[in-house]
């Protein structure tokens, strides 16, 4: 269980390019006691990993209030990030299928992953998105200031 929120540093390579992302990661406890201080840990979110648990169908039915809560401190209307089932490796306790995870992911216009920690599978995956997808961003955004100062490209 996470006590309030963890913050890290993950440098990630994204595979068969040369970019390199450093993300700075607040990850947050899920647990109810620690839900009054969330806003102030995401309002400074570029993008967003929210994760459930499809042994637990309470984890499932959680993620419309976290997908609100990341939409709120979202400073654009299309959330950056994805979705992630975790403990797939847990065949016989799924409660969840992969279409429900998928369908609500295709809702709200995030990526969709599937992982487990206990079995290192996929893991990284979402990592590498989120790092490309902030790269992309970081990109448009040197092009359309160098643009507006009149840089040539
Ligand atoms: N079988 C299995 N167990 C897992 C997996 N991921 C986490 N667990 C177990 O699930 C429990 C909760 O894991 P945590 O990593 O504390 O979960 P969390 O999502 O960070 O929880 P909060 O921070 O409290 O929201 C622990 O006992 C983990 O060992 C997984 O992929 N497969
Ligand atoms: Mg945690």
């Amino acid at each position: 269980m996470t006590i309030h929120c963890d913050v890290c540093v993950k440098v990630v390579n994204i595979p068969d390019t040369n970019v390199s992302v450093e993300l700075f990661i607040h990850d947050v406890g899920g647990n109810d006691a620690f839900q009054e201080y969330l806003p102030r840990y995401l309002e400074s979110a570029t993008s967003f990993i929210i994760l459930y648990d499809i042994t637990n169908a309470e984890s499932f039915k959680s993620m419309a209030r976290w997908l609100q809560l990341a939409q709120k401190a979202s400073s654009s209307k299309q959330l950056l990030g994805c979705l992630v089932a975790s403990k797939v490796d847990q065949t016989a306790r799924r409660v969840v299928s992969a279409k429900q995870g998928e369908d609500l992911a295709r809702a709200v216009g995030l990526m969709y992953f599937e992982c487990s920690s206990a079995t290192n599978t996929d893991v990284d995956a979402p990592f590498y998105f989120i790092s490309s997808a902030i790269h992309d961003l970081y990109e448009e955004t040197v092009k359309s200031v160098s643009r507006a100062a009149g840089v040539p490209e």
